[in-house]
C-alpha cells in the first residue's frame, strides 16, 4: 500500500504540473486509442515501471475536467479538501447501509442531510434523506415515493392506475428514462410549456393536470426544476407547490444543478416556496466542485423513504435504530460513502464559505453574460441570473466552434438549444474560475475565428 501511495502522489504531481501547461488533454481519436496507449488486459501482469508508465501516459491523456478551460459539462473544477475526504472515504472504505459497518461516518451523512433540510426550509423530526449515485437516481427516489404514496399497492402487485407526471420542457432527461423504470410509462408524462426564460407556465400545468382529470386519469406528481441542465432556468416552486397542494400530487424539486442556491441570501430567491416540496434533491459535485458523485435527497416525511425502499435483511441489520441504519431507506444495498467529501469541505471552510461559492459563480455568469452583452459580434440568449452564459459568435454554427475547439485541444465546452435556437452553453460551475479566465476563454474563441 505505501508503495502504491508514493506511485499516486507522484502521477498526481505530474497531472498538477501538467493542468498548468495543457490544461486541455489533446483528445485521442477512438479508433487510436489502443494504438497510443496499453490499455489492453492479458494474462500475464505487467511490471512495476512499465505499469507506472502507463497509468501515467493515461492519467496525462484523460480529459482535465478540473482545468480552467473546462466548461463541458455541469461539474468541473477540484476543491483540495473534498478530495481529501473522498480519498480518505476510498481508504476507510465503509459501506453506508448500517451504523455498524459506517459508523461515524452514517453520523457525517446525517449531520450534512439535517443542515440541508433547513436549508430547503424542512423543519421538525419527520425530516431524513439520502444519498444515491448521481441527480438521475435522487429524481427516481421521488418518483417512487410519488407513485407509492399515490398507489400504495403498486410496490406489491404493480400500477393500478394511470399517474401523470408533470414536468417542463426545458427539465433533465432522467424524468422520461425514470417513468419508465418505475413501471409508470413514458406515455404518462406531460411536458409542461415553458416562458421565455425556460420556466415552466402555470397555466399550460393548470390545463394539462384539469385535462388528465376529466379523461380519468390521476394526476400523481410535479417534477420542478431548480437550474434546468441547458439555460439553468429555476422555475416557479412556490406556484407549483400551491397546485401541487389543490390537486393532493407529491412536489419534487430537481436541484441537481440550481439547489445549492439555498446557501445563498442573494441568489435564495431563486427557490422561493423549496418548502412547500415533498422532496428535494441536490448534487454537491455540481456547485461546490466536489469529486462526482454527491447527489442527495432530502424528504419532508421520512416515512416516505421507509415506505418505499425498506426490506428486512437479518443477514444486514442486526444492530441498532433504523435511523441509523441508512440502507433501509436507500435505492442501494452496498453504497459508497459520498458525504465525506463533502464534509470535509463543508467542515474547512464552514456555511458562510458555500454561500461564497454560490455568489461568485453566479457574479461572475453575471460577468460574462454582461461581457457578451457589450459586444457586437456576440448574440446573447439568456438574461436573468443563472450560471449558463447562452450565446453565438458572428452567427458560426455553435456545433462547429465547440467541436473545432476540442478536437485542436484549445478548450472544451458544449452546444445547447432552446426553442428550436442553438447556441454555445458557457457554464460557471467550477468556482475556481474567475472573470479573467472566461475573458481567456473568449480571447480563444475571438483570436480562432
Ligand atoms: N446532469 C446532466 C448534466 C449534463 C450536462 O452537462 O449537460
Amino acid at each position: 500500500m505505501k508503495e502504491d501511495l508514493k506511485i499516486f502522489i507522484d502521477i498526481v504531481e505530474k497531472l498538477l504540473k501538467d493542468e498548468i501547461s495543457n490544461p486541455v488533454a489533446k483528445p485521442i481519436a477512438v479508433d487510436h486509442i489502443y494504438e497510443e496507449i496499453d490499455i489492453r488486459l492479458g494474462d500475464e501482469g505487467t511490471v512495476d515501471e512499465e505499469f507506472v508508465a502507463t497509468l501515467s501516459k493515461l492519467v496525462l491523456n484523460t480529459p482535465k475536467t478540473a482545468s480552467n478551460l473546462f466548461f463541458n459539462q455541469l461539474f468541473g473544477g477540484r476543491r483540495g479538501k473534498a478530495v481529501l475526504g473522498d480519498l480518505l472515504a476510498v481508504v476507510l472504505n465503509n459501506s453506508m447501509y448500517t451504523y455498524k459497518v459506517g459508523g461515524p461516518q452514517i453520523i457525517i451523512e446525517k449531520e450534512i442531510i439535517r443542515n440541508l433540510a433547513k436549508k430547503i426550509g424542512y423543519h421538525g423530526e419527520s425530516v431524513d434523506g439520502t444519498m444515491a449515485p448521481g441527480g438521475s437516481m435522487t429524481n427516481l427516489m421521488g418518483l417512487l415515493m410519488a407513485r407509492d404514496k399515490k398507489d400504495p399497492n403498486a410496490k406489491y402487485d404493480g400500477i393500478s392506475k394511470k399517474l401523470i407526471v408533470y414536468t417542463s420542457k426545458e427539465s433533465h432527461y432522467s424524468t422520461p428514462k425514470n417513468v419508465a423504470f418505475a413501471g409508470m410509462g413514458r406515455n404518462n408524462i406531460r411536458f409542461i410549456d415553458t416562458d421565455e426564460q425556460g420556466r415552466m407556465l402555470m397555466m399550460d400545468l393548470r390545463e394539462k393536470i384539469e385535462e388528465d382529470i376529466a379523461n380519468g386519469c390521476t394526476p400523481c406528481m410535479v417534477n420542478a426544476t431548480t437550474g434546468t441542465t441547458v439555460l439553468c432556468a429555476f422555475d416557479p416552486l412556490r406556484e407549483i407547490g400551491e397546485i401541487c397542494k389543490e390537486f393532493d400530487m407529491w412536489f419534487h424539486i430537481d436541484g441537481a444543478l440550481g439547489g445549492s442556491v439555498i446557501f445563498s441570501k442573494k441568489y435564495r430567491y431563486l427557490a422561493d416556496g423549496s418548502e412547500l416540496s415533498d422532496s428535494f434533491s441536490v448534487n454537491a459535485h455540481k456547485l461546490f466542485s466536489t469529486p462526482l458523485s454527491a447527489s442527495f435527497i432530502i424528504v419532508k416525511e421520512k416515512k416516505r423513504l421507509y415506505d418505499s425502499f425498506s426490506n428486512d435483511a437479518s443477514y444486514l441489520y442486526q444492530t441498532g435504530e433504523n435511523d441509523y441504519n441508512p440502507g433501509k431507506i436507500s435505492l442501494q444495498c452496498g453504497r459508497r460513502n459520498d458525504a465525506l467529501k463533502f464534509w470535509t469541505l463543508w467542515k474547512s471552510i464552514g456555511t458562510s464559505g458555500l454561500e461564497s461559492i454560490i455568489d461568485h459563480q453566479f457574479d461572475t455568469a453575471a460577468k460574462a453574460r454582461g461581457y457578451v452583452a457589450d459586444h457586437l459580434d456576440y448574440t446573447l440568449y439568456n438574461a436573468v441570473d443563472s450560471i449558463s452564459i447562452c450565446f453565438n459568435y458572428k452567427n458560426i454554427d455553435p456545433k462547429v466552434i465547440c467541436n473545432e475547439l476540442y478536437d485542436e485541444g484549445k478548450l472544451m465546452v458544449g452546444y445547447g438549444s432552446f426553442n428550436g435556437q442553438e447556441f454555445i452553453r458557457l457554464v460557471t460551475v467550477n468556482g475556481n474560475i474567475d472573470f479573467a479566465d472566461l475573458q481567456n476563454f473568449f480571447n480563444i474563441i475571438e483570436r480562432s475565428y
